[in-house]
């Protein structure tokens, strides 16, 4: 492949002062590139060096003389590396300017600037990788929580990979039997019954919608759930948010009216990340600043995932309550009933409109029911509602948690429903085989390609034609 015929080089640790700072490079001439400005005081040279070992040198500038850094040098020879070429891992010392210095040598020895990714891109253009792993490798450099890393990593393990591999084999399957049943007569080969038939498509239509579906659930641990805490002023907002954070995060006072801004935090939720706005008091005002944090309050109730609603327990629930009630009533909701330990014999909240949202007991100024609180939030997030049907969850636990899978998944759905209706309506089979082979080609995209040859060599091994 022509477009891997080049070494690329890339400083690999973040910007900024660190113990450590890495240069790579990858390619044919890796080494030798290195090798042109790198001395070892032991006279080594790193081509002469073992696959998989580590030598102490300096980088030296080899026109000028300069001495740039004191390194240590990782030599990885293909194909066992990240990108199944030839690997060399330069580790200065962590300032910019060693790294800077150290990747202008390679540059000028004759490696290009790797372009963002490009070391992942590789691993998976030479075949170490499919594209679902290398997505999973951002993923895991980007994830929030443990749990959200989990989820990642096993992607990048595979799990994914093998339950696309297997709906993609049981596509081919369909198809080499389709195929087998345009190209032979059926006393010629044992095929599958056309109910047979119609049945396997089905059943993998409807994984394959469970798959795209679990999405839904599997993006909240990859990018967070979104959580706006709203009330009417004085119930307790910002005191819930420092309470949530176990940080004085928003100021607290006694006056009604003290939040205007939004305020954002992140909080980690048994590994969901939750991503959570304390928001000014829904009241009516003529005060400017109180004003547009009302309004800002309302934008934030419209655009978060879920809604903290809080009422405060030491007054009598009334209209204003009503009203947040109200805003919320579309929105999965957590119904807070905070101050409890204070709470007053004239409060009395009921509202059979919002029975399927859970309500909870809380002190924020205590810190009581916290816990039952996090329960709630991430039983909101997770299960699904009572509003919300059908379930998000695939039977085996493989989630979803990238928009191109599921667009890539549903896609094939569709085609597959299409193959369905036309088997059912006896068309030509070569039409049924067109949208299963679109069908297969969506699931391709996923890993990366099927070739017809996989359908072929299916028809071959599996059937006894012409018995
Ligand atoms: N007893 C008791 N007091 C509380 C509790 N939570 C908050 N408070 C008090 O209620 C008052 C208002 O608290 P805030 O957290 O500022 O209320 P808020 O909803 O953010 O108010 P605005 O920003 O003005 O809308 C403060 O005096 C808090 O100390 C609680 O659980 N119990
Ligand atoms: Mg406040």
């Amino acid at each position: 492949m022509n477009f891997l015929d080049d070494t690329i080089a890339a400083i690999s640790t973040p910007p900024g002062e660190g113990g450590i700072g890495i240069v790579r490079c990858s390619g044919k001439d890796a080494i030798t590139i290195t090798d042109q400005f790198f001395f070892s005081p032991k006279g080594k040279k790193l081509g002469d060096a073992k696959s998989h070992t580590i030598i102490y040198g300096f980088i030296v500038d080899p026109k000028t003389g300069e001495k740039i850094d004191e390194v240590l040098v990782s030599i990885m020879r293909a194909p066992m590396t990240y990108t199944k070429e030839d690997v060399v891992e330069i580790n200065c010392h962590g300032g910019m300017l060693p790294v800077r210095k150290t990747l202008q040598l390679c540059l000028k020895g004759g490696a290009r600037l790797a372009e963002p990714g490009e070391f992942t891109k590789r691993a998976f253009l030479n075949g170490r990788i499919d594209l679902s792993q290398a997505e999973a490798v951002i993923d895991i450099i980007r994830a929030k929580t443990e749990q959200a890393e989990k989820l990642a990593l096993q992607q990048l393990d595979g799990s994914l990979s093998a339950k696309i591999t297997e709906f993609i084999d049981r596509a081919i399957n369909i198809c080499a039997h389709i195929e087998a049943c345009i190209d032979f007569s059926e006393d010629e080969i044992d095929t599958m019954t056309k109910d047979e038939m119609a049945m396997s498509m089905q059943t993998l239509k409807d994984e394959l919608m469970m798959l795209a579906q679990s999405y839904d659930h599997g993006r909240l641990f990859r990018e967070g759930v979104s959580a706006a805490i709203v009330g009417k002023p004085n119930v307790g907002k910002s005191s819930l948010l420092n309470a949530l954070l176990q940080k004085d995060r928003a100021i607290v006072t006694e006056m009604p009216g003290t939040t205007r801004d939004v305020i954002e935090d992140c909080l980690n939720i048994n590994g969901l990340p939750l991503i959570i706005m304390d928001t000014a008091g829904i009241r009516e005002t003529h005060d400017l600043a109180e004003m547009e944090g009302v309004k800002r309050s309302l934008k934030a109730i419209d655009s978060a995932d879920i809604v903290l609603a809080v009422m405060d327990a030491s007054r009598p629930f009334d209209e204003a309550d009503k009203e947040v009630i109200e805003r919320v009533k579309d929105k999965r909701a957590v119904i807070i009933i905070n101050k409890s330990d204070i709470k007053s014999p004239d409060f009395t909240f009921s509202s059979p409109d919002f029975s399927p949202c859970p309500v909870v007991n809380v002190s924020a100024l205590k810190g009581d029911g916290l816990d039952e609180l996090k329960n709630a939030v991430y039983s909101l997030c997770i299960s699904p509602c009572a509003r919300c049907s059908p379930p998000r969850c695939s039977p085996e636990g493989v989630l979803i948690t990238n928009i191109r899978h599921r667009l890539s998944i549903e896609k094939a759905a569709i085609s597959l429903g299409i193959a369905i209706e036309d088997f059912e309506h006896d068309k030509p089979l070569e039409v049924i085989a067109i949208s299963l082979m679109e069908s297969l080609d969506s699931l391709g995209e996923i890993k990366g390609t099927v070739s017809t040859e996989d359908i072929l060599n299916k028809i071959f091994s599996e059937f006894c034609i012409g018995k």
